[in-house]
């Protein structure tokens, strides 16, 4: 049963923003308690199943082919590789993977295939799978879900004024849609965003609009605070403060008491007080692994080191919802349309993202 209002307004959510810091803390950590037990965090672990090369033009994003940045680009990963990979993780104490692909969007075809096959193989090791692949159709949503996929990653990132600010080659509303296909499906939603890339109070406030009134809301919100990549527009923005991100966390587990909150990108450059703080605030789920998907994160012993100090306990697989079934190609009850449906190409301009392309060329 659902508790979480939908009618939040953006004043509401900017006044708990500003809320005094030991206010915003107590209510935002007496929520927490009310819907999860405060000392269980999620571990996940990201998975970059093809890296680098992506057509689009997201100002924060180290893998979009028109920035000049020093990542290294790859294929598609084998399924076998995955495999080990996610062995790996279980290992290590994660219930989660979540594989990024640098893509617009899917395209029906072997490498969609290739994809299926690694959630069906992760499913299988009994651990929740989240993609993260760009737009989706419904019908790609659908076999996905039919594969085993727990969970779809497609995030606002910002709000909708400040998106035009962010990206020029898709729509917020091409966003919103993607998350409507994955709701079609079994298949939970995770989307949050980017803190950081210069964006307001009342931006940070309208994303959160955006989320907490999705009817449902999304089952888990990553709150990323920017990796500033040399090369991208953004490579000069300063870092967002500790305070800026508990209050962001804290406001977060507010508005979406029920949410599974991830401490996202950004955690390189935060305390272990200042994480401890964060998870007072609500969130409890981060990822794990010396790398997110292209640029560093905590090593893994030392989180585990900080989940002692803390006594914090990983969170098992499936404890939110049930782990789907997973139906084998041969007996798949959907076929690949190959679709070719009209994403929004809005056409409007971002200075810092041209200049960033046009250094790169220099
Ligand atoms: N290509 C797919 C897409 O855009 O949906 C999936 C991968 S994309 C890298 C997933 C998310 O990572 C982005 O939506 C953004 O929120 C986050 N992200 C990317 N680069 C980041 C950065 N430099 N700092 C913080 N978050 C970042
Ligand atoms: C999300 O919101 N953050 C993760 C995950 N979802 C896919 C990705 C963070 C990427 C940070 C930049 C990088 O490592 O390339
Ligand atoms: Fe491509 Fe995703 Fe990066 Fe945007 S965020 S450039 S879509 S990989």
């Amino acid at each position: 049963m659902s508790v979480s209002r939908n009618d939040w307004t953006k004043d509401e959510i900017i006044a708990i923003y500003n809320k005094p810091m030991m206010d915003l803390l107590f209510e935002a950590a007496t929520v927490h308690r009310q819907f999860h037990d405060p000392n269980v965090v999620q571990v996940s672990t990201l998975l970059s199943i093809k890296t680098g090369g992506c057509p689009e033009d997201c100002g924060y994003c180290p893998q979009a082919a028109r920035y000049h940045t020093d990542i290294e680009g790859n294929d598609l990963m084998t399924v076998s590789h995955v495999k080990a990979q996610a062995l790996r993780a279980k290992a290590s104490g994660s219930s989660r993977v979540c594989m990024g692909a640098a893509w617009r969007n899917v395209k029906d075809g072997p490498e969609f295939d290739q994809v299926l096959e690694m959630v069906r193989t992760i499913n299988k090791l009994d651990m929740e799978v989240c993609c993260t692949l760009g737009m989706l159709t419904e019908n790609q949503a659908q076999r996905l879900a039919e594969a085993g996929l727990y969970a779809y990653n497609h995030n606002l990132d910002t709000s909708e004024e400040y998106y035009k600010e962010v990206i020029s080659t898709r729509g917020f509303e091409d966003r919103l849609q993607t998350i409507e296909n994955v709701r079609k499906t079994n298949v939970t939603v995770c989307s949050g965003g980017i803190i950081g890339m210069g964006e307001s109070i009342e931006d940070r406030a309208g994303m959160l609009v955006a989320l907490a009134t999705l009817n449902p809301q999304p089952e888990s919100v990553p709150i990323n605070a920017l990796v500033a990549v040399e090369g991208t527009p953004m490579e000069d923005e300063k870092p967002v403060e500790i305070w800026e991100m508990i209050r962001m966390v804290a406001t977060t587990r507010i508005v979406m008491p029920q949410t599974q909150v991830r401490l996202s990108a950004g955690r390189m450059s935060m305390s272990r007080e200042g994480q401890a703080m964060c998870f007072f605030a609500g969130a409890n789920s981060i990822f794990a692994g010396d790398k997110l998907l292209t640029t560093p994160n905590p090593d893994v012993n030392d989180d585990m080191k900080m989940f002692d100090m803390l006594g914090l306990i990983p969170q098992k697989p499936f404890v939110k919802a049930a782990q789907p079934e997973t139906v084998e190609a041969e007996q798949s009850k959907f076929s690949a349309l190959g679709e070719k449906p009209k994403w929004t190409r809005p056409g409007h301009t971002i200075e810092r993202n041209i200049e960033a392309s046009q250094k790169s060329k220099v």
